[in-house]
């Protein structure tokens, strides 16, 4: 691949302008690393283009000179998806000046966003016109349209409204070759061949770059209620859930479980945060249920459930402030875990109903096969899909990371694959799981992952070192 020309370099600059271009090391250096500070890449510019028509000539200029492209949102990506390579000069594509709602239509519950619209801004937009966007996650104040389109983004909501997937109703994309891609349209119905829409969607910016996306609105609820409740392991909180499900039908839209020392992390860590209930629970889970009379059916569901003993203890949030601190805590687990130290993150997903067996399982073997480790399982169960990270020991030096924690990720992966899960629930492959997509990876998914890519990308300058294994990469040991 090639390193941008000074030709290339100044033409970029004169299509830009100052506000689209910095080849300066100063603005470059937050972008150059992940969230987790875990990837450190170069690039020889940061280009943050303000229209489509911008993104096309880009993508046009670099296709024609086989430069490489890294198109970023807001840099949260938890794989290292957004983070150039170290081993050459490639050019940042952030779409964070494309931060347009080009239109939010209550009537047919649409809005139609660029790729940099960040996820709050988008819910401040819907709200102010009765209607809510039904996808959130920790990172909301910075993440954009564009970045949880190309990760397929679940977050705290799914169990009720789905992934970006089933919200995402028409795209616009500029491919690899620097041709635009209007499929803006929000069809119900739409076959002519392929879905070129959920082509895109998932694809880490390795097929195109998202320039907007048509989003499906869904009317404000009129009654919301939070609640945080202990209980002893994650069987009885499933069984909890689905108890909810048949009381209050079609209500519960978050569904989040919290070991103990997911919340003695945040406590320790995050300025202000009070543990909810007064007594200690091995577990918790944080519910939030919504419509008519929700908190009353609620807490009538919640009752019944302390009487059966499926609860030991619960609160309801008296206010809309005690419902924030509840989600306030339950959000905040990532940034506490990464002030806590050293620990590799397990983004996994089985079948549902074999989630508690799982977690509690491969908790015990993993705590037993890697001494001083501690699991820390948290997130998505009524998804099936938990945050396995594992702490290291509290010894452990940096390089733990690529030797142990290397071992620790392929323990945990395999025992995914053994209970017929997937390595990558939510967060996608990026850089960080590519050499594990590899090793587990059955040869018709990699096969038909590379053929598309070659075909759309046969360059390969879309994101390169992200998701897709390359036929020639030697498997790693
Ligand atoms: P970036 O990080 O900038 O990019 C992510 C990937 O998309 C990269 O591969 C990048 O190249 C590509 N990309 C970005 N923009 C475009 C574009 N316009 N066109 C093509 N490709 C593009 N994820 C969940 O699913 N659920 C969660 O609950 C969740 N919680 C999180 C909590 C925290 C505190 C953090 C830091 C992250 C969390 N994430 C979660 C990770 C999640 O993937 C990101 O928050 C979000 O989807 C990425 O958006 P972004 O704009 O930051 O994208
Ligand atoms: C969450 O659910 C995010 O909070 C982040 O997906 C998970 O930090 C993590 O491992
Ligand atoms: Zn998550």
């Amino acid at each position: 691949m090639a390193n941008p020309s000074p030709a290339l370099l100044a033409r970029l600059a004169d299509l830009l302008g100052s506000k689209g271009f910095s080849a300066d090391a100063g603005e470059m250096a937050p972008w150059l690393t992940d969230w987790r500070g875990r990837f450190q890449g170069r690039a020889a510019a940061l280009l943050s283009p303000s229209s489509t028509g911008e993104v096309a000539e880009i993508v046009r200029l670099c296709a024609g000179a086989g430069v490489p492209i890294v198109p970023q949102g807001g840099n949260t990506s938890m794989v290292g998806g957004a983070t150039p390579s170290p081993d050459g000069d490639a050019l940042i594509l952030s779409l964070r000046r494309m931060n347009r709602i080009r239109d939010l239509s209550p009537e047919d519950n649409l809005a139609i966003c660029e790729a940099g619209v960040i996820l709050a801004h988008l819910h401040e937009a819907a709200e102010a016109q009765g209607r809510r966007f039904p996808l959130s996650l920790g990172a909301k104040d910075n993440a954009t349209i564009g970045g949880l389109v190309s990760t397929n983004a679940g977050g705290t909501q799914v169990l009720r409204f789905g992934t970006m997937r089933g919200l995402v109703a028409g795209l616009e994309a500029v491919l690899p070759d620097g041709t635009i891609f209007d499929g803006l349209a929000p069809l119900k119905k739409d076959n002519r061949g392929y879905d070129l829409r959920h082509l895109l969607i998932g694809a880490e910016g390795t097929l195109g770059i998202v320039t907007a996306a048509s989003l499906i609105l869904v009317p404000a609820v009129a009654e919301r209620a939070v609640a945080w409740v202990g209980l002893r392991d994650p069987e009885i909180a499933l069984a909890l859930l689905h108890r909810l499900e048949e009381r209050i039908p079609g209500a519960i839209e978050s569904f989040e479980l919290v070991p103990a020392v997911a919340l003695d992390l945040v406590l320790a860590h995050i300025p202000g945060a009070r543990a909810p209930l007064a007594g200690r629970h091995d577990w918790h889970v944080l519910v939030e249920a919504a419509g008519v009379e929700a908190e009353a059916r609620l807490a009538a569901a919640l009752n019944d459930a302390l009487g059966q003993g499926s609860a030991d203890d619960a609160l309801i949030a008296a206010s809309q402030g005690q419902a924030d601190a509840l989600w306030r805590i339950r959000d905040s687990i990532s940034e506490a875990e990464r002030k806590d130290g050293i620990a590799v993150k397990h983004d996994v997903s089985v079948p549902v109903a074999d989630m508690p067996a799982f977690m509690t399982a491969t908790a015990v073997a993993v705590e037993g096969a890697f001494p001083g480790t501690r699991v820390i399982a948290f997130g998505h169960l009524g998804d099936g899909n938990v945050h396995f990270n594992v702490r290291a020991p509290r010894d452990a030096a940096a390089s733990w990371l690529d030797n142990e924690g290397a071992a620790v990720t392929r323990f945990v992966h395999d025992a995914v694959v053994a209970a017929g899960g997937s390595i990558s629930a939510e967060h996608g492959i990026g850089q960080m799981k590519r050499s594990e997509l590899e090793r587990v990876g059955d040869p018709a998914r990699l096969f038909m992952l590379r053929a598309i890519k070659s075909a759309l990308d046969p360059r390969g300058i879309m994101n390169p070192g992200k998701l897709v294994p390359l036929a020639h990469e030697p498997r790693p040991s």
